[in-house]
């Protein structure tokens, strides 16, 4: 017997939750050899058993993926040799080092995308990291995702992270706005496992759903009542009931009085608006937004939820925020049926309010950050306009924002430009084609993660530890290790912390002479410190001990009202109903022109969500888009005539930033004057490893997307709003 050989393992059962999305859904893992034999929906865990999809269900073919980056990769000419992670911290420390002497540290920029969000320490060390250089070029999804709801919670409620969950179980009226649940999970900010199906559930026993949205997607489909509203003008409609609600005196006395301030100046809004102007805007009868107002104000229990069909257009910002309103005056927040606070085990806001990010406005469009970053569509003419503080070196943490952001096209040209790219990803995507370094991440079913930060977006106090399931393979590492080796190889101070490197250079030496690799410095250390600040729940604090040993997740107590009031962090302690920044932008689209398409681009190019992608990334996987890998234009039956497409014909969408040319998928889903593409598709996945030739599925639709406006309140690019042209090729 030869001692090299491993000694097979028996199979093990481990219990952790998927981090695709915020659904978090309960997994049960079989393990053998260190590799995924099976994954199961969790029958045992208290908060999320019965959510489960596709995708949680292949996560292992991710994890085995043939094209994974498996140690650190060095860009030769056009193609990449591994090299050692002493070898690639080295160089990108001196490469950025030498930038920061030359244009001082804005030369060193960031992007971060959706998946950081769903580790606990990725965000919090890059943000370290980014302290340490001092560098104000950070930009993040929230600006093709959620920040107008940072902006609105910030506004309203006194802190960007104050966001109201579901009480989905109460509620007897559903107004749904720019949401496909029964696709996308009830998630954005807040989670409500299987809330689709249980929104259905109250359904059967008499609750109404009302889905807002261009299109008749499968949530529209099921619903009571489906407006099919024009793009981008949910703030018309929004405005329009909240005008309803108020002439006549619908509104909750005592939550206008003595919860929210601002109704008084919402009164004096709506007194300007005109109903017919409203309705001929958003293209819904007058009528029938006068009804529904009335039915929202009487049911008993109901709310609005917005998301991003709200939040990806110009005007997103006031839509989400009139979503809010018409909770708020109507009685919604903090009552059955409506939305809550939930305060978790862990303050979240606190932490938020820590790790405030300096005010900085941008260089080149002169606009401020919006919870902590600048918006991706500014990002190109920050890497090719010269002067001091042009980014020179980017460094892309689980992001592909050449395919999730608008203008993709002039993002990858300016990529292509930079001295320096670095890239921590699984695998090499459509944005790293230009990469410099190609640095390889772990996945999250071989990392341990509490996500004490989502504690108050869950729709019940909930808490699981997400444990590790596999150990990774060697040469790859985690996020937050990267961040502190690049930190300490630059010789600049984590967390921006005098001091704070010496620290951690200390505890790897005590762990290394006491061969307690526990003991040096890394997010455990945080992890055990947010458990024994937890929150009292019951009387009783979380304890280790206790999380250790509920391996399904726990709920920790019942779903409570009353904590509302008390969350709220403005200072007058109220809802500020009307922020004077959304009354004046309000005002400014009340005072501008209807929409109107502009000559040759008669379309307005809508979006979609497929069951079986993760914005850009699983289309490649086998498991997955059984039925094909590719996306299509939707376009309705009459539309779809009046062009002489038939189903399946070729078509050529354009705008004019870009085209792409497609299959069309006749259809009565979309509202007529609108088309739709599912985004996420046409990102390449190289193989640097392997040579073989890029893989490719679909087209982007977001190369259509010209990036110059944004919502100017959240910095939102406006992605479902543009105009394109239809012809048949
Ligand atoms: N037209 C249109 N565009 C959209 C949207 C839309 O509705 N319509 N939706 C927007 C929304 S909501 C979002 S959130 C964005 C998403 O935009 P992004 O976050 O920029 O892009 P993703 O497609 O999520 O790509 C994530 C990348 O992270 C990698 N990755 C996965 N897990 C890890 C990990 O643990 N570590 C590391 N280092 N990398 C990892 C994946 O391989 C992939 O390359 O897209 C936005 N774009
Ligand atoms: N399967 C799957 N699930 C996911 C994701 C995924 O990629 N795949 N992504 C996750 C992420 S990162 C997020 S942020 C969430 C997003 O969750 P959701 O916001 O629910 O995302 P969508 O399913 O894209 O639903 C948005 C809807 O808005 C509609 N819409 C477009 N324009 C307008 C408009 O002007 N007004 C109105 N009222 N509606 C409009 C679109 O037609 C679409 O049906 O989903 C998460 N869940
Ligand atoms: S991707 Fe699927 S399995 Fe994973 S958390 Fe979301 S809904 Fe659940
Ligand atoms: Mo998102």
């Amino acid at each position: 017997m030869t001692e090299s050989t491993p000694e097979p393992s028996a199979p093990k059962t481990v219990h952790t939750f998927c981090r695709y999305c915020m659904c978090s859904c309960g997994l049960e893992v079989t393990v053998e050899d260190n590799r995924i034999r099976k994954i199961s929906a969790d029958k045992a865990n208290p908060h999320s058993w019965r959510d489960f999809c596709a995708k949680g269900r292949t996560a292992d073919q991710m994890v085995a993926h043939p094209r994974r980056i498996l140690a650190p990769m060095r860009r030769v000419g056009d193609t990449y040799v591994e090299d050692t992670w002493e070898a690639a911290l080295t160089d990108i420390a001196a490469r950025m080092n030498a930038l920061i002497a030359e244009g001082g540290p804005d030369a060193i920029g960031s992007y971060y995308g959706n998946p950081s969000g769903h580790s606990s320490s990725n965000v919090m060390f890059m943000n370290a990291w980014m302290d340490a250089i001092g560098t104000n070029s950070r930009f993040a999804v929230g600006s093709v995702d959620q920040n107008a709801l940072h902006v609105v919670a910030e506004a309203m409620y006194g802190s960007s992270l104050m966001v109201p969950v579901s009480d989905v179980d109460n509620c007897d009226y559903f107004l749904l706005v720019g949401t496909n649940p029964a696709v996308s999970g009830w998630v954005w900010l807040e989670s409500v496992p299987g809330g689709w199906r249980r929104a259905l559930a109250r359904q059967a026993g008499g609750a109404t759903i009302v889905v807002v949205d261009p299109m008749r997607t499968e949530s529209a489909e099921k619903a009571d009542v489906h407006l099919a509203v024009r793009p981008g003008q949910d703030w018309a409609l929004l405005l329009a009931m909240v005008k309803v609600i108020l002439d006549e005196g619908l509104q909750h006395r005592q939550d206008c009085a003595e919860l929210a301030t601002g109704v008084g100046e919402l009164q004096r809004l709506v007194a300007d608006a005109d109903l017919d102007d409203l309705a001929a805007r958003c293209g819904i009868d007058r009528e029938l937004i006068e009804r529904t107002a009335r039915d929202f104000a009487a049911a008993r229990g109901a709310m609005v939820v917005t998301r991003t069909g709200v939040s990806q257009h110009e005007a997103g910002t006031v839509g989400e925020w009139l979503g809010h309103v018409l909770n708020v005056i109507t009685g919604r927040m903090d009552r059955p049926g409506g939305r809550r606070f939930e305060p978790g085990y862990f303050d979240a806001l606190k932490l938020a309010e820590l790790a405030k990010t300096e005010p900085h406005l941008s260089r080149v469009a002169g606009r401020p950050m919006v919870a902590g970053a600048h918006a991706l569509a500014e990002l190109p003419d920050e890497i090719t306009t010269p002067g001091r503080g042009q980014i020179k070196a980017m460094l892309i943490n689980c992001g592909n924002p050449v395919i999730s952001g608008p203008d993709g096209g002039k993002l990858d040209r300016a990529l292509a430009q930079l001295d320096l790219l670095v890239v921590i990803d699984l695998v090499q995507r459509e944005s790293h084609r230009h990469a410099h370094w190609l640095l390889p991440a772990a996945h999250w079913l071989e990392r341990d993660d509490l996500m004490a930060f989502t504690s108050n977006m869950h729709d019940e106090p909930y808490v699981q530890y997400g444990a590790k399931v596999v150990d990774p393979p060697p040469g790859v590492r985690q996020e937050w290790e990267i961040f502190v080796d690049l930190a300490l190889a630059m010789r600049r101070p984590l967390f921006g912390v005098r001091g704070f490197n010496t620290f951690i250079r200390a505890t790897r030496r005590i762990a290394a002479l006491t061969r307690r690799p526990a003991l040096a410095f890394g997010p455990h250390w945080l992890d055990r410190l947010f458990v024994r600040m937890s929150r009292k729940i019951n009387g009783r604090r979380l304890t280790w001990r206790e999380l250790m040993a509920h391996p399904h997740g726990m709920v920790l107590g019942p779903r409570e009202f009353g904590h509302f009031k008390d969350a709220l962090r403005t200072e007058d302690k109220l809802v500020h109903a009307a922020p004077p920044e959304f009354l004046a932008r309000t005002r400014e689209l009340l005072a501008a022109p209807g929409p109107a398409a502009p000559e040759g681009y008669p379309f307005q190019l809508g979006n979609r969500r497929n069951r079986h992608s993760m914005n850009s990334w699983l289309n490649e996987l086998p498991g997955l888009h059984r039925s094909g890998k590719h996306n299509e234009v939707l376009i309705n039956a009459k539309d779809a005539a009046d062009l002489g497409v038939a189903d399946g014909d070729l078509v050529r969408v354009f705008s004019p930033v870009g085209e792409i040319v497609l299959a069309a998928a006749v259809s009565e889903r979309p509202r007529r004057g609108m088309v739709i593409v599912d985004h996420g598709w046409g990102s390449r996945i190289f193989d640097p490893r392997g040579g073989r030739q890029p893989e490719s599925f679909g087209v982007n639709r977001n190369l259509l997307v010209a990036g110059e406006s944004v919502d100017p309140l959240s910095q939102t690019s406006p992605l479902s709003s543009s105009y394109v042209g239809v012809e048949r090729v």
